[in-house]
């Protein structure tokens, strides 16, 4: 064999992991192999910008020389001993991280999954152990068009049928109410005296980077505070600078989590859900804060996770987080954001295909005026990535654009105008 035939391309990559992966995904045709920063490279050199930012756990940018640092000096040292014993990192990195966030204590996990997973728990063993809710009664309100992860009980609460359909029997429990609506929230807690819990996404990423009103998030807590419910914040997505503040339920605050979190902006949540950026995508690192009250409901041996709060976890999550602050990232995508989304609200109004843009921070969403079955989005998403963008549409003809936030103001110039460009020769 000679070495040009050797080298692994795209096709060959692709093929492999169509043969041999399960399809559980649709990825669009391109193959990754390295990444810096905002950009990232395929196989066979040619360089992007990265519009997804791995879904905002990458918001550090991609391969930050502080996180891959912070992960290989640990990776020499100590990577996992379980939590059967004490590690030398977990205590350093619950401490940094409960100052940062403004909680009590914090609860270890993996994935974004197992972190809804443990809040739901933490939330039900609450409700029976301290509100005095009959056993196995406890309900958890959730929003139409809700995504908080794949498990079997996760998925129980999702309207998506793709997420849900022959995966039942589901997990019992959960309510579902409309998004970004109060009244709604009202009447479920009127109804159902057993209500525990509001678990809710600050602006649904899934379902199109779905923004509800300023207030919502404050209103919701004024009224989960007024009926004893714990007001569980999803911010795995939103979370960690994305939208322009250190949380999405921070509101305008940008203080970079310096504050003391007393402005009429913040709709502090019981129990904060964070996970993706947590690492900085270098590692899976998830998380539930909350004070005493809520979290010493747990004892030994009623919940964990084999990898949870290991040693390698805990040194990435705090330099993930030392980054975010130090490099001022939540300011910096609250200025490239508003630059954004003037640019694409010119776009929309020049032009018949786009019909809407909306978002806060860095986590923003063009409306494609085409049905919602048609392939428009997804088309656009291939001939950005020919124009060296990438992004990735989701539900309903809807792109979302995400960039990793330590983006430049001409990078993004840049990535402008090639989302312009690529409009306009789709129109043509
Ligand atoms: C996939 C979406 C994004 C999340 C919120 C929990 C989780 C997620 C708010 C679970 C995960 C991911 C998973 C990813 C696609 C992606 C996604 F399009 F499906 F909705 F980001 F927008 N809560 N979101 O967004 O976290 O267990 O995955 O670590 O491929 O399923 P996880």
């Amino acid at each position: 064999m000679s070495v040009v035939e050797d080298k692994l391309t795209s096709k060959d990559a692709m093929q492999m992991e169509d043969r041999y992966g399960a399809h559980n995904y649709h990825p669009l045709p391109v193959v990754l192999d390295r990444a810096e920063g905002v950009y990232v490279w395929d196989v066979e050199g040619k360089k992007y910008y990265d519009f997804l930012s791995a879904y905002s756990a990458v918001n550090q940018g991609h391969c930050h020389p502080r996180i891959v640092g912070a992960l290989k000096e640990q990776a020499e040292r100590l990577t996992l001993t379980s939590r059967a014993f004490y590690n030398s990192r977990l205590g350093e990195f619950e401490k940094y991280a409960t100052e940062y966030f403004g909680f009590d204590k914090l609860l270890p996990m993996n994935t974004g999954a197992e972190a809804v997973e443990t809040a739901i728990k933490l939330c039900r063993k609450w409700a029976y152990e301290k509100r005095g809710i009959p056993e196995n009664e406890a309900q958890i309100v959730v929003a139409n068009g809700n995504f908080h992860g794949r498990t079997t009980t996760v998925i129980s609460f999702s309207n998506d049928p793709d997420a849900r359909k022959n995966f039942g029997p589901y997990t019992p429990g959960f309510i579902q109410i409309p998004y970004n609506d109060l009244d709604a929230l009202k009447q479920v807690m009127e109804q159902y005296p057993n209500v525990a819990g509001f678990l809710i996404e600050p602006i649904q990423g899934e379902a199109g980077v779905n923004t509800p009103a300023d207030d919502y998030m404050r209103e919701v807590k004024k009224l989960c505070n007024q009926k004893e419910v714990l007001f569980m914040a999803d911010e795995i997505q939103t979370g960690i600078a994305r939208t322009g503040s250190l949380l999405a339920v921070c509101g305008n605050c940008s203080c970079q989590g310096h504050c003391e979190r007393q402005e009429a902006t913040y709709a502090r949540p019981d129990m904060l859900i964070l996970g993706k950026a947590l690492s900085g995508g270098a590692y899976p690192v998830s998380a539930v804060l909350a004070d005493d009250e809520i979290m010493m409901v747990i004892k030994p041996g009623q919940h964990g996770s084999t990898f949870g709060g290991n040693p390698l976890a805990a040194a990435v999550g705090m330099a993930a987080l030392e980054v975010v602050r130090d490099e001022k990232l939540a300011q910096n995508a609250r200025r490239l954001g508003e630059i954004f989304r003037a640019e694409m609200q010119k776009m929309v109004e020049s032009n018949s295909l786009v019909s809407l843009v909306r978002g806060r921070g860095l986590l923003n969403a063009i409306v494609i005026n085409d049905s919602e079955d048609s392939s428009t989005a997804w088309d656009i998403c291939v001939r950005l990535k020919e124009n060296g963008l990438l992004a990735k549409p989701t539900h309903g003809n809807i792109i979302r654009f995400a960039p990793p936030l330590v983006m430049t103001e001409e990078q993004l110039y840049d990535c402008i105008s090639i989302i312009k460009r690529t409009i306009e020769e789709f129109e043509q």
